[in-house]
């Protein structure tokens, strides 16, 4: 499948520059709130370009992947209002539909076009409940076929973390804690749940991933990443949102792929929108982390 790419990210991929691959979702109206998502795309390219890298905007745009859109599909790509899985993308390209990705799209498109490094904010998972509702994301199948390093801060802290680290071992993705020895969760640097792996730099996050790949397998890693120490907002304070924005998504029938929105604009309007700037500061810090990475992988020799 052919993956077009701006000319900027094509003369990159064609000269083996550093480049970085993000998600569409996140900076649509169903990540962040107006003006807030434009803020985000802005941080997170200049954070790619900041550490000496090429970012790679991945969109669907007529029914064509894109992975590095061009300056003039920005408007159309931030106000698209379809959120495409990676399961949505034959049904897109098939009816020429324009939508976002999501983790798990991006990663597909990410690895089509050869891109082994990706930035966001936190991934899917699986949701409370999940025993009842079977919500799992296919962020985490997706991130188990496709050998593409995602740096997160951790999924999204209403979801089941203990089941969301069992499913992520299940699928035998490693998931690295970056400066870290607990899993992150989001808004609050720890979920208290410890993690096996943690490094102290991108060169090892580098060196890992080359491992892996040598290893044969297919599937790529996990980064978790804490959000700013200065932007954090503590897990106790941010616990009663989360209740009060689940319990509104509920009222409100949002299930399936509409849940992850709701829940995140409720919890957005339950925190008086402080939870927004911490989101803007995290998935900045990933980006320029995912940058560092994507430049350590390119320079080689662990
Ligand atoms: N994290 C955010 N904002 C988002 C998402 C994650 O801070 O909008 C999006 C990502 O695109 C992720 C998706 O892949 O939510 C997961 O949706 P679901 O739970 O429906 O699989
Ligand atoms: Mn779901």
């Amino acid at each position: 499948m052919n993956v077009r790419q701006s000319a900027e990210v094509a003369a990159a991929l064609a000269s083996g520059q550093a480049v970085v691959a993000l998600e569409s979702t996140i900076t649509s109206k169903m990540g962040l709130p107006a003006p807030y998502n434009r803020e985000c795309f802005d941080r997170v390219n200049a954070a790619i370009r900041g550490a000496g890298a090429v970012p790679a905007v991945t969109a669907v745009i007529d029914g064509e992947l894109w992975a590095g859109i061009e300056p003039h599909h920005e408007a159309l790509v931030l106000a698209a209002d379809e959120k495409l899985a990676e399961r949505d993308l034959p049904v897109a390209i098939a009816a020429k539909r324009t939508g976002v990705t999501t983790v798990s799209a991006t990663v597909t498109i990410a690895g089509l076009a050869g891109i082994r490094v990706f930035a966001t904010g936190g991934i899917g998972g699986v949701h409370r409940g999940a025993e009842l509702n079977f919500d799992v994301s296919s962020d985490l199948g997706a991130m188990s076929r496709h050998p593409v390093i995602v740096v997160s801060a951790g999924a999204k802290a209403f979801l089941d973390l203990p089941k969301t680290l069992e499913v992520l071992e299940t699928l035998s993705v490693p998931v690295i804690g970056y400066q870290t020895s607990h899993f992150p969760a989001f808004w609050s640097r720890s979920s208290g749940l410890a993690l096996s792996h943690r490094v102290e730099s991108a060169t090892e996050i580098a060196a890992i991933a080359q491992a892996n790949t040598a290893l044969g397998w297919r599937g790529g890693m996990l980064v978790a990443n804490p959000i700013p120490l200065e932007a954090e907002i503590p897990a106790a304070e941010i616990a009663d949102a989360i209740a009060t924005g689940l319990a509104e998504a509920e009222r409100a029938g949002a299930t399936g792929p509409k849940a992850t929105p709701k829940i995140l604009a409720a919890i957005a309007a339950a925190t008086d929108s402080r939870s927004i700037p911490a989101n803007l500061a995290l998935a900045e810090a990933n980006a320029r982390l995912a940058g560092e990475i994507a430049v350590a992988l390119r320079r080689g020799s662990f």
